[in-house]
């Protein structure tokens, strides 16, 4: 990095807890920024898209809204997702339109267990526990391939038709990066998940791409598990878990799953990346816009500032994405939690914390 980079991030907020969330965010990359010498800084560019956006204009972003974020250098997105729009409409409208458009084909979902957090898992100390679960996030369950009104053959009435696509390219290049992925942590283990005893096709290749890639990879354990086998291991063998790879629909389920048992959705972070680096990544909390709980002030900001950490590791600020990952870990630690996970801050309150425990 050159004396007094400018980093262009662009902001979504979107719906919701978003709002709130990215708020968070900002902050504490605005105080390393602030703290950092002049060394570096943030150029914010915010998007007013999502559902507020879809009332006014009939569209959940701008129709050259891809143009106008393809240079920068990444995006920071809330959620998306409010009662007056389907929820179809708004996701297909905003995050997928960029996630797919963009090629962000790897969804990185890390599970993090935090010190001082209850998970519900019946365990004495979770901290030792970690594990990714990464997510093919192009196509799969999400091809956006069907329709409806096909005739029935019988009295079924209207018939709908849902297609997965797996593509060679694509299953290979997701498996390839979850063990690239797995070369770098402590346990060398990737655990591919199909339901290809049910799905013939498409799985049947995923896990015959993931057969064939892991010959490449002899240092790296392997094992390939049912989704549903899955779901009750992470209940009951997570320590047995490093790197998780999975479909776009699967993984989304388990990294909810994962999140849970960590202590709440609020505290999950996310990248999607384009590891080519050809369009911009995208980093975001994965919880939704969570209209129950939107602009109290109570929203767990931790999802989305793990995610900021994310986004400092993809600009090459190593040093400071730890730091924000460490100032999480003491805020935790402290007993500052919003309510989801047993506390009493709120947002704001969460992300001073973090602020003041920042140390580089
Ligand atoms: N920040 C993540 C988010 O907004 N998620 C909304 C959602 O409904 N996601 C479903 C999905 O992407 O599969």
């Amino acid at each position: 990095m050159t004396a007094q980079h400018t980093f262009r991030i662009a902001a979504i907020p979107a719906d919701g807890v978003g709002v709130e969330v990215v708020a968070a965010g900002r902050a504490v990359l605005d105080a390393l920024a602030g703290a950092s010498n002049g060394r570096f800084s943030f150029a914010w560019q915010e998007f007013p898209w999502g559902a507020d956006h879809y009332a006014r204009h009939g569209r959940m972003m701008d129709e050259d809204g891809l143009d106008q974020l393809r240079d920068f250098d990444a995006i920071y997105f809330g959620a998306v997702g409010w009662p007056t729009v389907p929820d179809h409409v708004s996701l297909w409208g905003l995050r997928l339109r960029i996630c797919q458009s963009f090629d962000q084909w790897a969804n990185v979902r890390p599970v993090e267990f935090l010190p001082g957090i209850q998970s519900p898992l019946r365990k004495a100390d979770t901290t030792d526990l970690s594990w990714v679960v990464v997510r093919e996030n192009s196509e799969g369950e999400y091809a956006g391939f069907g329709g409806r009104n096909f005739a029935g053959r019988d009295d079924r009435g209207e018939v709908a038709v849902q297609s997965a696509v797996f593509t060679e390219v694509g299953c290979e290049r997701i498996i390839r990066f979850a063990f690239d992925l797995a070369r770098t942590r402590p346990r060398k283990k990737v655990s591919s998940v199909t339901k290809s005893n049910a799905q013939q096709y498409g799985m049947v290749l995923w896990d015959d791409v993931f057969k064939r890639v892991a010959t490449e990879y002899p240092d790296v354990e392997t094992e390939s598990v049912l989704v549903d086998a899955m779901a009750a291991k992470f209940v009951l063998r997570p320590e047995d878990l490093s790197v998780v790879v999975a479909s776009n629909l699967n993984a989304d389920i388990l990294s909810d799953l994962g999140s849970a048992l960590a202590g709440s959705l609020g505290l999950a972070a996310s990248a999607n990346l384009n590891p080519e680096r050809r369009f911009p990544s995208m980093f975001e909390p994965v919880h939704g816009s969570a209209p129950d709980i939107a602009g109290q002030g109570i929203c767990n900001p931790v999802g989305a500032i793990g995610s900021a950490a994310l986004m400092l590791e993809h600009l090459g600020l190593h040093d400071e994405a730890k730091a924000v990952q460490h100032a999480i870990e003491v805020t935790s630690g402290k007993g500052i939690r919003t309510r989801d996970v047993g506390g009493t801050a709120g947002t704001e309150d969460v992300t001073a914390a973090v602020i003041d425990h920042l140390s580089l």
